[in-house]
């Protein structure tokens, strides 16, 4: 249950984008799982920075400069504390979930993954928790192994004590499907890794932006997420990683700030995190992303997370009444986030966006960056309405009749 001060209407209200009419109808956002909306406080904090303090940070001692340092240190400060990490320095500012990934795939895997070793992910991964460890795999001459899904679009790990072997240096793996809304007992799968000595990087692209995230109490070494789903702009993620762990990588980039001494033929490091932020980072991003943080904590995680359940669970009632439809992922609502990924007879997926698209409803069509997923499914494709704290009810209603009108075209 939602508290009473919850009010998605009232929510609604701080996010200019969604008062609006598209092919004159308002607009029904349900696709949150590509990128959220963001509300009017992360808007001005962006807007505020660069008519105020627009410099670059840790680099000049002017005042600009050090007003955009603290704001850019201060929002790393609030997204560890979002994830409940033991210190700021163990969060490191990346483009986003995708950068994070291939950070560790490069930066610790070069050094620590080798011939025959085994890398660990699932069939259920968005591409971008696939490619780097298969890139990775063909650089050193690992294997990459599988965890298999269910017809139910769970993970199958009867057989992960088989699949965890003392060759078995890291296990990637999401923390919620962005194809089926799983959600993935991670806690379950780090205990396991660790007992071979594997370590464990977390893809949270969809699962910080839902549900608080303690990474201390997940015991995972790596826990990446990216800012745009959670409110906060694009181009902004961060890599939450093991302090020892990060001390020992080498660094991702060179550059700038990422440096402690630069000779003629080597160069030292800089401590972490700045280690690995070589360059000019993305300081409007990271300050975006912290007003984010505290426009979501003011509304409170649990809150929302109820709320989107209530959604989500009104949401596989009214579909599930539609005819013709298939929905993909677990049944049970206890192991499903704020996703639902469905077909509709022979209707195209692209065909039922179109059609829901010309009534103001916006889902995403397409294999979701998931192919093995749809592979398993024996699809190409598949709708999917995504939800957030602006959802309500009504805009289920408006997704459930925009398919009538599909049933009528296709039959
Ligand atoms: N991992 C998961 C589980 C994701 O859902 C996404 C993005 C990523 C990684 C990559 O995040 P990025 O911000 O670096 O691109 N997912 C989606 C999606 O479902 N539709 O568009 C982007």
């Amino acid at each position: 249950m939602t508290s009473v001060n919850f009010d998605p209407l009232r929510i609604r209200k701080d996010f200019p984008t969604l008062a609006q009419t598209v092919n004159g109808k308002p607009l029904t956002y349900l696709d949150n799982a590509a990128t959220s909306q963001k509300p009017r406080a992360v808007l001005d904090a962006i807007d505020s920075y660069y008519e105020q303090d627009n410099a670059n940070v840790h680099r000049g001692i002017h005042e600009l400069s050090r007003r955009a340092t603290i704001a850019y240190e201060e929002a790393r400060g609030k997204v560890a504390g979002w994830i409940n990490a033991a210190d700021p320095s163990e969060c490191i500012w990346t483009r986003g979930t995708t950068e994070a990934i291939n950070l560790v795939a490069v930066a610790w895997g070069l050094d620590n993954v080798g011939e025959g070793d085994e890398i660990l992910i699932s069939v259920m991964e968005h591409h971008s928790n696939i490619v780097p460890w298969q890139m990775l795999a063909s650089r050193t001459g690992a294997t990459l192994r599988y965890i298999e899904i269910d017809d139910d679009g769970r993970l199958v790990l009867d057989d992960l004590d088989a699949l965890l072997t003392e060759r078995t240096k890291i296990v990637a793996i999401s923390h919620v499907s962005n194809s089926l809304g799983t959600i993935n007992p991670v806690k379950r799968i780090t205990e396991a890794a660790h007992a071979v000595g594997a370590i464990v990087m977390v893809d949270g692209a969809q699962g910080a932006v839902h549900t608080r995230v303690d990474v201390q109490d997940l015991c995972c070494d790596f826990y990446a997420f990216g800012g745009h789903k959670m409110c906060g702009p694009t181009g902004i993620g961060v890599l939450w990683g093991r302090r020892e762990l990060l001390d020992a990588m080498s660094p991702f980039q060179g550059g700038g700030e990422m440096i402690h001494i630069v000779g003629r033929e080597e160069s030292s490091w800089a401590a972490v995190p700045h280690k690995f932020e070589a360059g000019t980072p993305n300081i409007a991003g990271a300050i975006g992303l912290g007003a984010a943080v505290d426009y979501l904590s003011e509304i409170g995680i649990e809150d929302i997370e109820a709320h989107e359940r209530e959604i989500v669970a009104y949401a596989m009632e009214k579909l599930g009444a539609v005819p013709g439809i298939r929905i993909y992922g677990p049944t049970s609502l206890d192991e499903r986030s704020a996703v639902i990924s469905f077909t509709m007879g022979d209707a195209h997926p692209h065909d039922i966006s179109t059609i829901l698209d010309s009534d103001g409803v916006a889902v995403r069509a397409g294999h979701h960056c998931a192919q093995l997923v749809m592979k398993h499914f024996g699809v190409s494709a598949t709708a999917r309405a995504s939800f957030y704290l602006y959802n309500t009810k009504e805009d289920v209603d408006r997704l459930v009749e925009g398919l009538a009108q599909v049933a009528a075209i296709f039959g």
